[in-house]
Order: structure tokens, then C-alpha cells, then sequence
């Protein structure tokens, strides 16, 4: 703030402010005013760039429950796909993986995250919110009190401060809520050593199942969007530029990978979107402090290989909600006071799942040392692979493997 610049007159007092407009400020963000609460959403980012912002499709049936359970669904269950099904490719061979068959939790539904943000925008607005899109959250202030404030920057430059009774860092890794973290405050950390170069392809699904292929040459993924739009992942030598390969050497390595000579071609198409994904994952503990409260990436980020994100997001702004209304409308602030354990089950128990399933895919370069001397560029040491090979061996093999993978995949 300078002082040529002086802060805007104070900005109404709220119950509480949301930062952040992505899955889990919006769905907090509808919750909040069904339940009688006054909010306001402050998104750093144009409503444009909300509205397209590609990420994630795989949403969990728990997902699905939450979003049809406060008429937040239409969207997803008018035009998502249901997905339930797996394939692995190795060496050895393909086998498929039913995974919404087995267990009791069903398959996922596949909507572009961009459609979900936008049937939320739109039910929030319609249920009467306000959202301010080119409003980037400075810093929160006085969490530790009772009336904390949040100061920001308005869209014509200027600084503003906001007071509200609880502030919801819902904005994500980089946001201001973790910057605004008391010393105190843990962030476990772990880089799986992986990157990812993620590709968005104007082109049809090649396979009708999430595809796995696990090659010495790295790892390469296929999901489904939409009939007419698929992800593609490659394993990705960490500081190569996303542009560095053609979109024909890129399709070509895809093939190779995918063994499309033995399991059939994949589909070409443009690639719309190539992103860099380090593989990264960290948990802030705890996710309560005072009035600031932690939700989705903001709280913790997992590697998009078992795909929790977003429903994590969404789990924990129904949690959050719950609390909120609780303390705000009852006076019991017992849910508050619960609300970082409760919700730190199930991140722990999601990203040990995406640890899981990180390890499955790839073997860290130089992930060991064996002794052998032979490690490849792509998939990592001899020992590593045989070890990959084995869990792959017992997936396919063992019906209570396949259970216990069937009930983690989907599970929030
Ligand atoms: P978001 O979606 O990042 O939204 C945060 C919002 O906060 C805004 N913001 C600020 N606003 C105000 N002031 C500031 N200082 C701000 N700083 C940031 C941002 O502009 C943004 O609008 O976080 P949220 O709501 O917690 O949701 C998390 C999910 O977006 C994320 O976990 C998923 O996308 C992860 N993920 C997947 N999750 C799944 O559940 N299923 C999937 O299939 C799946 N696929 C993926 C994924 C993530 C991917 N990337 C980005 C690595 C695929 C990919 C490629």
C-alpha cells in the first residue's frame, strides 16, 4: 500500500469472504447462502479465464452425492460420462481394471472442471452471491481475532481491505491464504521427482477406459474429457521446455509408449493445451488458524495421478460449510474446532493412495541407487522397475489387490 495510494473506505463487513472462485470457493460459496449466510467470493483472476480454465475431468461418485445433495449437479449428470474402467500397458500385456464394478462406490463421472466451475458460478449467482472476478487477495489480516480483514487489489489497481467475521483461503497453492500462515504453521512437503508434460487434444477418446502405459521409456497416460476432447500425459524430463518436442513427435512418442502397434493407434488431433506438471504433492497442518480457514489446493495439493484434487476441494467446502453455518447460525463452534482433523483423514488418506499410485507409475529417475549402474533416462533403476513390475503383477493377479485398488481410485 503507498501512500499516494490510500486504501479504499473499508469494504462492507461480511460474514464471510471467500478467496478464490475455483470448485472449492464456489461450491463453499453456494452452501454458505443456502444456508442463510452472507459472503462474497474475491477472484484474483477475469471471469473469462475462471470460465476455461482447463484442469480436471475425473470427478468421484462421493463428489457427485455432495454436488446432487445442494441441487449443484445439473451439469454433471446431463452431460458428464461415466467412467469405470482402467487399462494397464506393459510389457507384458494389457488388463483392464472394472473399477466402478468392484466395491460399492461406482465409477466416475467425467466432466471438464471448466463446465463444473461454471454450472457453480451460475447457481451462485442465481441464488443471489457476489463475486468479485480482477480481485486479488493481498494478504489476511488479524486471523487471530476476531474480525480479521483481507486486503487486496481491485481491479483499477487500487487497494482495498475487506472485513469479515471468517476468512475461506480457497485459493489455491500460491494464494494468499498460505502466504498470510503464522510462523507456526507446517507445510509437509514431497516432490515424487516426476514431471509431467499434460496435453489437451482436440481429438475422441483412443480407448474407452483411463489409460495407463507404464514403458522404459517413461510413463503416458490417456483420460477422456469429452467425446471430442482427451488429456494425454508424458513422463517428462524435468527442465525441458513444454514446446521443446512437435505435436508429430509428441503423437509419435505417445504411440510408443502406448504401444499402439500391439493395442491399436490413438486418435490424432491438434494439441490444444501442453502444461508442466512437477509432481508434487504438501499438506498444510493444521488447516484452521483462529478465523482463516484452509480448502482444496490452499489446504493441500496431490499429483494429479490418482485425480483427488477436485474432489477433495469439494469434500472439504461441504465440511467447511457445515462448520461454518454451525457457528455462525447456532453459536456451536464445535465443527470449526473439528474441522481441520476431519478433513485431514481424508487427505492423508488420498494422498497416500497418490503416493501409491505416483510409485506404480514410475520409477523416479535415480530414485535408488542398486548398484547396478544401469538406470535408463525415462523409467529409473533396474531395481525400481522390477519392483513396478511386481505390483503390476499383483494388480493383475490378485482379486483382493484389485478390490483394495477399486475402493482407493474413487474414494474422497
Ligand atoms: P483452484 O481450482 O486452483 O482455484 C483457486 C482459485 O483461487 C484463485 N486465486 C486467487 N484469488 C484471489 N486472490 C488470490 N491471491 C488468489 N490466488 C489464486 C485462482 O485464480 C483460482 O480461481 O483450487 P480449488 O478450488 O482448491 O480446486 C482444486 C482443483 O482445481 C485441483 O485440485 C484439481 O484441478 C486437481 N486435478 C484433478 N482433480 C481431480 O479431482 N480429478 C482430476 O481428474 C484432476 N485432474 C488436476 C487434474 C489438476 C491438474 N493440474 C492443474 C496439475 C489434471 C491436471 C492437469
Amino acid at each position: 500500500m503507498t501512500e499516494s495510494q490510500p486504501p479504499r473506505a473499508l469494504r462492507a463487513a461480511v460474514d464471510v469472504v471467500v478467496l478464490g472462485a475455483g470448485p472449492a470457493g464456489l461450491v463453499l460459496g453456494n452452501l454458505l447462502l443456502s444456508a442463510g449466510i452472507d459472503c462474497v467470493v474475491l477472484e484474483r483472476a477475469s471471469r473469462s479465464h475462471v470460465l476455461t480454465r482447463a484442469r480436471a475431468g475425473f470427478l468421484a461418485p462421493n463428489t457427485a452425492r455432495i454436488l446432487e445433495r445442494h441441487g449443484l449437479a445439473d451439469g454433471l449428470l446431463r452431460y458428464g460420462l461415466r467412467h469405470g474402467t482402467c487399462e494397464f500397458r506393459t510389457q507384458e500385456g494389457r488388463f483392464r481394471i472394472d473399477y466402478g464394478a468392484l466395491g460399492e462406490a461406482g465409477p466416475h463421472h467425467v466432466y471438464p472442471q471448466q463446465n463444473l466451475v461454471a454450472d457453480l458460478l451460475r447457481h451462485y449467482l442465481h441464488r443471489g452471491g457476489r463475486i468479485h472476478f480482477d480481485t486479488e487477495a493481498l494478504a489476511v489480516h488479524e486471523a487471530d481475532g476476531p474480525r480479521p480483514s483481507v486486503t487486496t487489489r481491485e481491479p483499477d489497481g487500487r487497494p482495498a481491505r475487506w472485513r469479515a467475521r471468517y476468512v475461506a483461503g480457497c485459493d489455491g497453492r500460491h494464494g494468499a491464504a498460505r502466504r498470510s500462515l503464522p510462523p507456526g504453521a507446517v507445510r509437509r512437503h514431497h516432490d515424487h521427482g516426476v514431471t509431467w508434460l499434460g496435453l489437451l487434444a482436440q481429438a475422441p477418446p483412443s480407448l474407452d477406459a483411463v489409460g495407463y502405459a507404464l514403458h522404459d521409456r517413461g510413463f503416458a497416460g490417456h483420460m477422456a474429457r469429452t467425446p471430442e476432447m482427451t488429456r494425454y500425459y508424458l513422463q517428462w524430463q524435468r527442465g525441458t521446455p513444454a514446446d521443446a518436442w512437435s505435436e508429430q513427435r509428441i503423437w509419435d512418442e505417445l504411440d510408443v509408449r502406448m504401444r499402439a502397434a500391439d493395442h491399436g493407434p490413438l486418435r490424432r488431433g491438434a494439441l490444444l493445451e501442453r502444461g508442466l506438471f512437477d509432481l508434487t504433492c504438501d499438506v498444510v497442518e493444521p488447516l484452521r488458524y483462529g478465523s482463516l480457514l484452509l480448502a482444496g489446493d490452499a489446504a493441500s495439493l496431490l499429483a494429479p495421478a490418482a485425480a483427488k484434487g477436485a474432489n477433495l476441494a469439494v469434500l472439504e467446502a461441504e465440511i467447511l460449510a457445515g462448520a461454518l453455518a454451525e457457528a455462525l447460525v447456532r453459536g456451536d463452534t464445535g465443527g470449526l474446532d473439528g474441522y481441520s482433523d476431519r478433513c485431514l483423514a481424508h487427505i492423508w488418506r488420498a494422498q497416500e493412495f497418490t503416493g501409491w499410485m505416483t510409485r506404480l507409475l514410475h520409477a523416479a529417475p535415480g530414485a535408488d541407487g542398486d548398484g547396478d549402474g544401469d538406470r535408463d533416462g525415462g523409467g529409473g533403476s533396474l531395481f525400481q522397475a522390477a519392483l513396478r513390475r511386481s505390483r503390476i503383477a499383483s494388480l493383475r493377479t490378485s482379486s483382493i489387490h484389485r478390490d483394495w485398488f477399486a475402493e482407493n481410485y474413487v474414494c474422497v
